[in-house]
């Protein structure tokens, strides 16, 4: 199948090819079976290899730890959570050590695994850096099943790594006095951590390696022996950290436990330590100059309601109106959500009547499909009725990025959740999966930011098994956010100025951290959930910088107006065009000035926005349509956050016009996800590049699969049907990829193409063939 799409080069496909070279490539996974999905998957930080991509391991720069495994060994699936967590919990330790796992069960990785003399599942085996194709691992025996040994393992082996270690493995052994004493002179960092501990101790070995991809700062591990130097500095406990510039000068780093999370907590967010390769932060990026949008200044500990409003302004009239029907699941979605809204959301008064509103009318409709446009006048005709109003436009304020790419929606959406299980709980809520449900609905119907919505799908399957009451409800959406978190700390998307960590840190809440016996730091999970119930409260949240109601509905009135006279001269326009002969397509342009003139309001809407939110007015932008830039190697254009480059335009009325706009999506989502996935976008990418060449899909490891479903997901999405699960097709949503039919037509179109061109040719070298025997025959 997929070879004889590829095959269809005809000079004016060229452009579509690529594309369709991989929509073949996907329905030929379709076709050949569909390989198990193994025990790990995109959200986990743990690398999955497969018979194709396990020569990752072979010379690489890191060394690598690798469990071989088989999805139906119980032992395996009990280990997977421990491999998981061990993977998180040195996922900054990335560059000098890696973490992978081979699903052995698959029939392709079968003789991958004999190769490795693999017997007995799980097996874990480690490989230093630089380790030659035929070294098939050193095997760890009678390893531990729990993080802490399994971490200590890992540290063990890099210290008796042989030459050539990992280039970026830093000193693991014990400093001297001399080493310290010299050190300024040698190095140019601005600070220097000393852990002072026993010989026995790992702690200062793991927070040297949690600290190795920061920079401006070096730690190094002292031993109690090194009585010189403990004696210098008046140390006393052990393990303990020291802050060391001068022989006189030096300070005791203050910490809640003298543990190795808490070490590194602080050392990470030092001033002027910073993750190496990001680019320094500016102090002054926050002060904008007079043609951006004025940095509006909060308090970095509160909640803003201006956030939440922003939030609700453009889910429900820019991310919605990507949809222009709202059918099935997609409805039940929109149901859900504004029926959370109405229930919980501890908004102004006229917000609330506005959701209220809403809530009616859509409960009103007894139709199995809304459309978009009916549900917008719906919202914006509130204010007309008296009933409430909306906010149009964007203010964030605790959601402000230090650039227009940066925070905004998604920071707010996270917001707008938490408040609503926190409220959901004070309001003695009875059904603790509700916002839940709704939040993983809304997120996987309609979230701009497709590869998050699929993320936190994966994240979100076990939510009814966790989650028994409201106040469950708040710990499960906190301890998933820290998850992602965690997945996305050192990402291009990560603001330099609210670096991403486990919340909230020490000092915002400290009795939420505690210690277990052996030292690991561990969440109390009474004070966390009290902690989120105050922080997330409805009575902490500060109305600063909201838009003034009678501003409000002045602003919404005068924007309706304009609506509507707009309409009325589209409409005196298109009647007489209709009066011309062609009534046809006079009336086909009606049709489409119908669909700018809701853009139009939409852009009117927007105004507010800040550069880059408002999907809207991207529609505007022109684009070149005879230089389609490669997907692989354009930059991003600077200032637009990859969600808002995504939502282009929504309802074209002709599928060329909708076409050509797609590929522009196609071009920014390939930029998201290089953005957001480095790695794993290039692992994937590259694996793309060879899918071109062969069909071997159900050898791919299962990120990369994944990511090529979420490609395809996005693009499909965007090309055709208005909301991802359509009832009609069923067929292909139990394929468990959701295929459009335009994409399948195209697929067979080009195939009967290829078809008619192979037999024009045929026939035409048959006829030639004929003619010239028929020439040879005369005499
Ligand atoms: C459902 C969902 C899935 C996402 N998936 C992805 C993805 O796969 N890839 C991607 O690149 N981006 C994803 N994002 C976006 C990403 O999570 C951030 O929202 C975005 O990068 C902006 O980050 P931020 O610095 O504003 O902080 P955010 O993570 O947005 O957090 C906002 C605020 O909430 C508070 N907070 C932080 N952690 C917690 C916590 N654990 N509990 C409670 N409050 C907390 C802090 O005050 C923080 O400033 C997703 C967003 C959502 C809503
Ligand atoms: C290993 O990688 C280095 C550079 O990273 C390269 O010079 C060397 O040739 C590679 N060795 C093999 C056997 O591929
Ligand atoms: C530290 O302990 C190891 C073994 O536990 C021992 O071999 C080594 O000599 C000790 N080093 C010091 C400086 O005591
Ligand atoms: C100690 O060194 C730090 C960093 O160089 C400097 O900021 C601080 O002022 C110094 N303190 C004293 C007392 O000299
Ligand atoms: C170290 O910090 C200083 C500011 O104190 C900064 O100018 C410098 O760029 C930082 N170095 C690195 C490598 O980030
Ligand atoms: C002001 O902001 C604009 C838009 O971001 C930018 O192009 C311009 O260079 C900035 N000017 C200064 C002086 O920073
Ligand atoms: C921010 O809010 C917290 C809690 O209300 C308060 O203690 C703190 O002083 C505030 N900070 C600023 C800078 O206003
Ligand atoms: C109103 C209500 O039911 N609040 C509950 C929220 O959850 C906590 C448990 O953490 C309960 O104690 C509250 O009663």
């Amino acid at each position: 199948m997929a070879r004889r799409c590829s095959a269809t080069s005809l000079p004016q496909l060229s452009r579509l090819k690529g594309r369709y070279v991989l929509v073949c490539a996907l329905l030929a996974a379709l076709w050949s079976s569909e390989a198990q999905a193994g025990l790990y998957s995109a959200v986990d930080q743990v690398l999955v290899l497969d018979a194709d991509s396990v020569s990752r391991i072979f010379n690489a720069s890191s060394a690598f730890m690798v469990e071989f495994y088989a999805t139906w060994c119980g032992h395996c699936s009990a280990f997977a959570p421990v491999w998981k967590n061990l993977a998180s919990d040195v996922s900054e330790w990335k560059p000098a050590v890696d973490m992978a796992a081979l699903d052995c069960a698959d029939e392709n990785n079968r003789r991958v695994c004999t190769g490795f003399g693999i017997t007995g599942y799980p097996s874990i085996k480690f490989f230093p850096a630089y380790s030659g194709e035929d070294f098939t691992g050193e095997s760890l025996r009678e390893f531990p099943r729990d993080v802490r040994g399994l971490r200590r393992l890992i540290i063990d082996k890099l210290e008796s790594h042989k030459e050539p270690s990992p280039p970026a493995c830093p000193p693991l052994e014990p400093a001297s006095a001399a080493e310290i004493d010299g050190f300024f002179e040698n190095n140019n960092v601005q600070h220097l951590a000393l852990v002072f501990e026993e010989n026995n101790s790992y702690v200062g070995r793991e927070v040297i390696l949690d600290l190795l991809q920061y920079e401006n700062i070096t730690v190094r591990r002292v031993l109690s022996s090194e009585k010189d130097l403990v004696s210098r500095l008046g140390v006393t406990d052990f393990p303990s950290c020291y802050l060391y510039y001068t022989p006189t000068n030096y300070s005791r780093l203050p910490v809640l436990s003298e543990a190795r999370a808490f070490y590194s907590y602080a050392l990470q967010r030092l001033p002027s330590v910073v993750r190496a390769g990001r680019p320094y932060p500016a102090i002054n990026d926050l002060q904008r100059n007079q043609t951006e949008e004025p940095w509006r200044e909060f308090n970095r500990t509160r909640v803003y309601m201006s956030d939440l409003e922003s939030a609700l302004h453009y889910s429900l009239r820019v991310e919605l109106s990507a949809h222009s029907t709202i059918s099935g699941d997609a409805l039940t979605a929109l149901r859900h959500y504004v029926s959370v809204l109405t229930k919980y959301f501890p908004g102004r008064p006229a917000v609330k009547g506005a959701l209220k509103a809403v809530g009616n009318w859509l409960q009103d409709q007894k139709e199995t499909q809304i459309s978009y446009s009916d549900f917008r006048t719906a919202l914006d005709s509130t204010v007309l009725s008296g009933e409430g109003v909306l906010p149009a436009g964007v203010r964030w304020v605790g959601c402000q990025g230090s650039r227009p790419q940066f925070r905004g929606y998604p920071c707010a959406v996270w917001t707008l959740f938490h408040v609503l299980t926190v409220e959901a709980n004070a309001s003695g809520s009875t059904d603790p999966l509700e916002i839940l449900q709704a939040m993983r609905e809304y997120v996987s119907s309609f979230f701009g930011c497709r590869p998050c919505a699929s993320h936190f799908a994966s994240m979100a399957q076990d939510v009814s098994d966790d989650v028994t009451t409201p106040s469950t409800a708040v710990w499960w959406l906190w301890s998933r956010h820290n998850r992602v978190n965690s997945r996305l700390a050192g990402e291009p998307s990560e603001d330099p100025h609210f670096p991403k960590i486990q919340w909230p840190p020490p000092e915002l809440c400290p009795k939420c951290h505690g210690l277990m016996l052996g030292g690991e730091h561990t969440w109390n999970k009474d004070e966390v959930i009290a902690f989120l119930r105050n922080y997330f409260s409805s009575e902490r949240i500060l109305p600063d910088y909201l838009q003034e109601e009678s501003e409000a509905v002045a602003q919404q009135k005068a924007l309706l107006t304009a609506a509507q006279q707009q309409k009325d001269t589209t409409r005196r326009k298109a009647r007489e065009t209709q009066e011309t002969p062609s009534t046809q397509l006079g009336q086909e342009e009606e049709e489409e000035e119908e669909e700018e003139e809701d853009e139009a309001a939409a852009v009117a809407t927007e105004e507010e926005e800040p550069e880059g939110m408002g999907g809207a007015t991207e529609a505007k932008e022109p684009h070149p349509a005879g230089e389609e830039p490669s997907p692989l190697v354009q930059t991003p254009p600077p200032g637009r956050p990859p969600w808002a480059r995504r939502r282009i335009s929504r309802r074209p009325a002709i599928v060329g016009l909708k076409l050509r706009q797609t590929q522009e999506d196609i071009v920014d989502l390939d930029l998201f996800v290089n953005q957001h996935y480095k790695a794993k976008a290039l692992r994937a990418l590259s694996a793309m590049a060879e899918q071109q060449q062969e069909d071997a899909e159900e050898r791919r490891p299962d990120s990369v699969r994944r990511m090529k479903r979420e490609l395809f997901d996005q693009q499909e999405a965007l090309l055709m049907e208005p909301y991802p699960h359509p009832q009609g097709k069923r067929w292909m949503s139990l394929l468990s990829v959701g295929f459009s039919r335009l994409d399948v037509s195209l697929c067979v179109l080009f195939y009967l193409l290829s078809t008619l061109c192979l037999t024009a040719m045929y026939l035409y070298f048959k006829l030639k063939w004929r003619l010239r025997r028929a020439k040879v025959a005369l005499p």
